[in-house]
This record gives structure tokens, sequence and C-alpha cells, in this order.
């Protein structure tokens, strides 16, 4: 018996040993097998146990057992360690610095719609606009309640809203339909003067040839005590003018509606729709290109703000819209296709930023 014991000693040292001499996980594991697999060399000895006498198993069992444990946590500690030491490596090996510059050989380009954002924030920063984001998956609150557009709302219908799952209060959140509920929470946050853009992702149940389920836009708010119609008319007019990169452009405010927005405006260009082809800023014809107007007091209060002190403007475009108007792209649901032909043909340089002075494009 004595004989038994100093055997398993022996093979607990081997074993020991194997564990902290396996220099990677896979090692390790041809030990563990080795040892504790189904043919591993304590699995083995444990199946004798059934054929020994009642006093040998006696001291056997529960030796083979603590052996086992024993064999187990030096497994799984030395496995944390050679874990920690892979992770390290590969860490080590991946790092990359993004702060180098982009290399001109790669043939990566710039997205239409990211070309057109980055030339909006440039135009509206200029203006002195902050850009401003939020969360794309919304409570009824923001998406709808805040902006005048209560639960049975005509407006609701238009909005062709994508729902989650009913919560267990009843409620139910929301893929943001605009990027209005960052207007809203952007007045809960920050005193006015207020003078933000927020463009971003937004989602509507529909999809045709003019209409993907996601789209982007880009919202403008401006909130002070005095700000007027005429501020509003002037902002966009010069937006439209350094985005289309025409000076003498018509322009042309035509009255709307919008539940958020009292009064509201619809704004036109002039173009021309000869041969089949769009031209802004030539021709007789007029292209709808953006929504605008007062924010309606009601959304202000619903922002925190107090209406008898704050007036403001607000607008809206989309950014896809505008992408396909200035770089004569005809087929919308091409954007969102990842095509690489189509992005190498219609794609901007990764190296050539849009700037005022510089040109956009
Ligand atoms: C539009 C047209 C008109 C708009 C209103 C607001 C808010 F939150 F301030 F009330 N944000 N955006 C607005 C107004 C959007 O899109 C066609």
């Amino acid at each position: 018996m004595t004989g038994a014991t100093e055997q398993l000693e022996k093979l607990e040292q081997e074993i020991l040993a194997a564990v902290s001499g396996a220099g990677d996980e896979r090692t390790l594991e041809d030990v563990r097998v080795s040892a504790l697999g189904k043919k591993g060399s304590v699995s083995l000895l444990m199946k004798g146990l059934g054929g020994m006498e009642p006093e040998e198993r006696k001291l056997m069992g529960p030796a083979l057992n603590g052996l086992k444990n024993k064999i187990g946590d030096a497994i799984a500690d030395r496995q944390g360690a050679l874990h920690e030491v892979a992770l390290e490596a590969r860490l080590a090996g991946e790092r990359i610095d993004v702060t180098l510059p982009v290399r001109p050989e790669r043939k990566g380009t710039i997205h239409p719609v990211s070309q057109v954002l980055d030339e909006v924030v440039q135009i509206f920063g200029d203006m002195g606009f902050a850009v401003a984001e939020g969360p794309h998956i919304e409570t009824d609150f923001y998406n709808f309640e805040a902006l005048n557009i209560p639960a049975e709302h005509p407006a609701r219908q238009e909005h062709d809203t994508f729902y989650f799952n009913e919560r267990e209060d009843g409620s139910r959140m929301v893929l943001r339909t605009h990027t209005s509920p960052v207007q809203i929470r952007t007045m809960e946050k920050q005193e006015p003067p207020i003078r933000i853009i927020a463009p971003g992702r937004t989602y509507r149940c529909d999809s045709d040839q003019t209409h993907t389920p996601m789209f982007h836009q880009i919202e403008g708010l401006v909130i002070d005590e005095t700000t007027h119609l005429g501020h509003l008319k002037w902002c966009l007019e010069e937006f439209c003018k350094a985005f289309f990169e025409v000076n003498d452009l018509k322009m042309r405010f035509r009255a709307s509606h919008f539940p958020f927005t009292e009064p509201s405006m619809e704004v036109d260009i002039g173009c021309s729709f000869d041969d089949g082809k769009v031209q802004i800023g030539v021709g007789d014809d007029w292209l709808e290109i953006l929504g605008s107007g007062m924010v309606h007091p009601y959304v202000i209060r619903a922002g925190g703000l107090d209406p008898d002190r704050y007036q403001g403007f607000a607008f809206g475009m989309g950014l896809d819209r505008l992408a396909m108007l200035k770089y004569g792209i005809s087929d919308l649901r091409a954007f969102f296709e990842a095509d690489l032909r189509w992005l190498r043909h219609y794609g901007f340089s990764a190296l050539a930023q849009p700037t005022l002075p510089g040109g956009l494009s």
C-alpha cells in the first residue's frame, strides 16, 4: 500500500511539472487530456478503484480524488496565466497608431454620404453651429410627444415607425424616425443660446425606389431670446449657396405644415430638369430640398425652456438626397449595397478634406 501511495506522489509530481512547464494553451490542454481525459493516467487509476479490496479503496479513493482536484486547480491557474500572456502578445502584435496619416496607396474611399456630411458640418461649423448626437433607440416622449406629435396624431402614420417589443410598463421604444429627439435632449441639457446641427441615421419602415428603411438626416436648431424668421431665412440661404457652390441661387420659401414648427416653410431651390438631368442654379423649375420653421412653443416647453423667454428656428433635410443631387447619383439603394466598384466610382479621396477656403469637393 505504501508502494501505491509513493507511486501516486510520483505521478502527481510529474503531472504538476508538466502543467507548469506547458508554454502555451495547446500544450496545457494535451497535459490535461493525458491526466484527466477519458484515458488519462489519473482517470485510469480511478477506474481501477472498483476492483480494489475495501481497505485499499478507502485509502486510494480520497487520495485519487484529491489528486484530481489538485491537478484541475493547477491547470486552471496555469490556463489563466497563459491566456493573459497570449492576450498581451496579441495586443502588442495588433497595435496600430491611429494618428498616423492615411497611406495614399490604400484604395479605400469616403462614401458620398460621409463626404456630404463633412461638407455640411464645415458650412454650419463656420456659422457657429456645434454638432450634437443622441441615441438611435428612443422613447415615445423624445421621438413624438415632445415634438407635438401626440398618440393619435395623423403624423404618426406618416412616420412608419419601427417599434420594439412592449416593456413591462406597457411602453415601447422606437427606432428614431428623425433626429429631432437630439434637439429636445440638447434643450434639456443646455441653456440658450443654442446653435446645433444633429446629423445621423434615422429609420422608417418604408422601402422602394426612393426610400430605404435606414436613411440619413441632418437637422438644425437655433434658440435665443430674439431669434426670428429673418435669421432662419439668411441661415438657410447661406447654407444652400455654400453647399451647391452657386452664388446667385434662386430660393423660394413655401408655406407648409409640421407639428413641431409654427409657422412652417419648405424651401425650394431654382433648377432645370432639361435632358432628364437636374442642374442646380439654372432654369425655371423648382426643387424641394429642406423643411424648416419657427420652433413651436409647445416644443420649447417640452425641452424644459420657457417659451415666453426663448424662441428660435429649426430645419431638417435628407443627407442621402443631398448627396444624390450634388453628385448626380440616381439610384438611392446603391448607397447601402457596399458594392466596391460603385464605391470606387462615387467615393471621395480620404486625403482631400472639405474646407470652405480650400473648396468643398
Ligand atoms: C424638419 C422641418 C422643420 C425640426 C424641428 C425640430 C425641433 F426639435 F426643434 F423641434 N427639429 N427639427 C424640423 C423642423 C425638422 O425636417 C423636415
